[in-house]
């Protein structure tokens, strides 16, 4: 894989990478085609510049506890949605509606990244500091998961998306984040990216074939969620979901339309519309995320969009790749575009 000739602005960033970290990352295969990070391959995955090191050091200090709930996604697949999903039901009866905290704050200053936002200085901050239950979120692929959070008994929830609508809400994402920065980003030299499976946290078959098969041999433990069936049926899913983390709806909270309360709050209307999330920015210790705007976690949140992108000849080629890739499994991409 040919790496870019450029080394664009956000690359030179200086980051709180340690000493050790920089010298793994220099020993690497490397690729900078996505632009807002180079990514480099690690034990067959592709990290991010923040995400390699935080990885390892969770993998080497994080101690999960039998309360915390760890979501877990590829980038791009529904995690804004199902951290708002997952905090407001395990914090449900904490707030009172007109105060709830997600109308004030993007869902992910309220669900951090295990691996971005508990790694400051090259040191685990843990999730003591979160009010229990822990809710955190990561995009580290099972496979690199920290040992603790394997041997624990804390939920794991994992959300995955149709590959085509993945790739071009990330392609989207991509290409608004660095239009001011960086060359122009094609959708055919992001596809050949994708397709060869250089992906943030990626290829992406192995992560949702990781996570998979531990949702198949640990089903009390690993919750293996559709975004295309959270927004089918949006009612059974969340109910399956409360269930699965230990906060069942009760037929009182049932009948007072808690669920769909609860669903009208973390729609994709709802929560593009709110002020945060239109004007907000990220904070953040890493240089290169903070000021990221909020409005970019929210485009079109439909199940298909890519079928206005992507050619029928690109469509076979990725379908061909996916189908070969979970050939032997009893995992599908129901969506037909
Ligand atoms: P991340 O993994 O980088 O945190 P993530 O939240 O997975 O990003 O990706 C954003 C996608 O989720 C966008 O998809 P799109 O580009 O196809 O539109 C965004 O619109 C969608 N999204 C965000 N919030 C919601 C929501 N409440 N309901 C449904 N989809 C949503």
């Amino acid at each position: 894989m040919a790496t870019s000739q450029t080394t664009p602005t956000l690359l030179q960033e200086e980051e709180r990478v340690s000493q050790e970290g920089r010298e793994l990352l220099s020993s690497l295969p490397r690729e900078d085609g996505w632009r807002y990070t180079p990514l480099y391959q690690y034990q067959g995955i592709w990290y991010t510049k923040i995400g390699l090191p935080g990885t390892i050091a969770c993998q080497r200090h994080f101690q999960a506890r039998d309360s915390d709930i760890l979501l877990a996604t590829t980038p791009k697949s529904g995690t804004t949605w199902l951290k708002a999903l997952a905090f407001a039901i395990v914090n449900r009866t904490r707030y009172p509606y007109p105060q709830h905290p997600l109308l004030t704050n993007n869902p992910h200053k309220l669900v951090p990244f295990l691996e971005v936002d508990l790694y400051p200085d090259n040191q685990i901050h843990g999730p003591d500091n979160i009010p229990s239950p822990a809710v955190i979120c990561t995009h580290i692929p099972y496979m690199a998961l920290p040992q603790s959070i394997k041997d624990s008994n804390c939920k794991v929830v994992y959300l995955c998306r149709n590959p085509k609508d993945v790739f071009i809400s990330l392609w989207h994402f991509i290409t608004k984040w660095t239009a001011e920065t960086q060359s122009y980003f094609s959708l055919e030299e992001a596809f050949d990216l994708f397709c060869a499976g250089v992906t943030p946290f990626g290829p992406f078959w192995d992560h949702v074939l990781g996570y998979w098969k531990a949702s198949l041999e640990k089903p009390e433990k690993v919750m293996f969620l559709k975004y295309e069936d959270l927004k089918r049926e949006p009612m059974v899913q969340l109910k399956r979901l409360a269930e699965f983390l230990g906060y069942p709806f009760t037929s009182d909270e049932e009948r007072k339309e808690v669920i769909h309360d609860i669903l009208r709050l973390c729609s994709f209307e709802n929560l593009s519309n709110l002020e945060v999330n239109k004007t907000g920015k990220f904070q953040h210790k890493h240089e290169y995320l903070s000021g990221l705007d909020y409005k970019l976690f929210f485009r079109r949140g439909e199940v298909g969009d890519s079928s206005n992108y992507l050619t029928s000849q690109m469509i076979k080629r990725l379908d061909g790749i996916i189908e070969e890739k979970l050939q032997g499994y009893d995992l599908k991409f129901e969506v037909s575009i």
